[in-house]
This record gives C-alpha cells, structure tokens and sequence, in this order.
C-alpha cells in the first residue's frame, strides 16, 4: 500500500473506492427545488479506503480519502451524507488535506457546531457524535480519516432526522443556520 501526501490518494490493489452523486443524496439538501434541477448523475464525492481488517473486527483500522467538489445546491455548500457510528461510542480522527470546509459536529442532545478543515488540520470526532463534511471552497476538498474497523455507519439516523443545522454561503461565507423543523 502507498499514500500520496499531498493528495491522500491511496495507491494499492487492496484499495476499495466508492462515490455519491446528487442522485443519491436525494433529500440531503434543504434546498430541494433546486436540487431537482442539478443533474442526478453529478459526482458530489468519492471515497477510497482500506480496510486491512474485516468489517466489524473488534481492534481493527480503516484508513480512508475523501475527495468533495466544490459546489451549490441552492446556497448550501456540498457535503458528505454524514452517519453517527452504529457502534456509538467509537471515535474517528479527521485531517485536512487539500481545500477548505468545515467539520459539521452533532452531539445526542443535537448542539451541531463546525470545525474549520484545511490543510494540516487534525480533528477527533467524539463518541456518540454525527459527522458530516462541507467543502466551502472553490477547489476540491479532499481530507484523510481512520476510523475503528467495528465502527460501522448508521446513515438512517441522518436521512430521518437530518443535522439540527446547516452550512450555507451567505454574502460569500460560511454561516451555520438552524434547520427548519
Ligand atoms: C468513515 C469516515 C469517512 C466517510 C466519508 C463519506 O467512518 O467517516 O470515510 O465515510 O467521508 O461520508 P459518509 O457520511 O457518506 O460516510
Ligand atoms: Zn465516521
């Protein structure tokens, strides 16, 4: 296996690679007229990773690169799905690679904040705490993880009952605004 610093791009045949487009985020986005007028088939992320352990193997690591594009639905910045872990109290560490966005943060009370992501950045997610990513910049964000191989990813929780707030761009910046109920 070999990672390219610069870029986190992980080069090696155990490499696993995935990628959501704004079909799949369907109801993701507040901004749900302007979503259906983007084009399903737009790549909004793409994920590769390496799982030397199997899923679900207890003391296990995943190490993985997530690349966001820059962009819009409406005025709100793209982003990952976001998940809590379905093992709720495994953690998970971040760091900023290429790019600029924010680390969006949910705790089990539902207080969502933000953490800045650029290059160098380091974050640890808590136990029992959503995540999600939005790239703010105009270039692609691109951000290493590793993550606990028994982790697993609840996303339902998301899809039912979303962030308590969003990331949008208002008069060219980041602002975080509740969601509407
Ligand atoms: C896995 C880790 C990341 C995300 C990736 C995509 O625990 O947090 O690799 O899977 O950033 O986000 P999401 O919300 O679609 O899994
Ligand atoms: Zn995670």
């Amino acid at each position: 296996m070999q990672i390219e610093w610069l870029t986190g791009a992980l080069l090696g045949p155990e490499v696993r690679r995935s990628q959501k487009t704004l079909g799949d985020l369907a109801g993701i986005f507040a901004d749900r007229v302007a979503w259906e007028k983007m084009p399903a088939p737009q790549v909004v992320y793409r994920v590769e990773w390496w799982s030397p352990s199997a899923e679900n193997t207890e003391g296990g690591l995943s190490w993985g690169t997530t690349t966001i594009e820059p962009g819009l639905v409406g005025s709100e910045y793209f982003m990952t799905h976001g998940h809590i872990h379905a093992k709720a109290d495994r953690t998970e560490f971040y760091g900023g690679i290429q790019g600029e966005g924010a680390l969006i943060l949910m705790d089990e009370s539902r207080r969502t904040w933000t953490e800045p992501m650029f290059p160098g950045s380091l974050h640890h997610i808590p136990p029992r705490t959503a995540h999600r990513v939005a790239n703010t910049s105009n270039v692609p964000l691109r951000f290493t993880a590793c993550w606990p191989s028994d982790a697993g990813h609840n996303y339902e929780i998301v899809r039912q009952q979303g962030f308590s707030s969003r990331l949008f761009r208002k008069d060219g910046k980041p602002v975080l605004v509740a969601a509407a109920q």
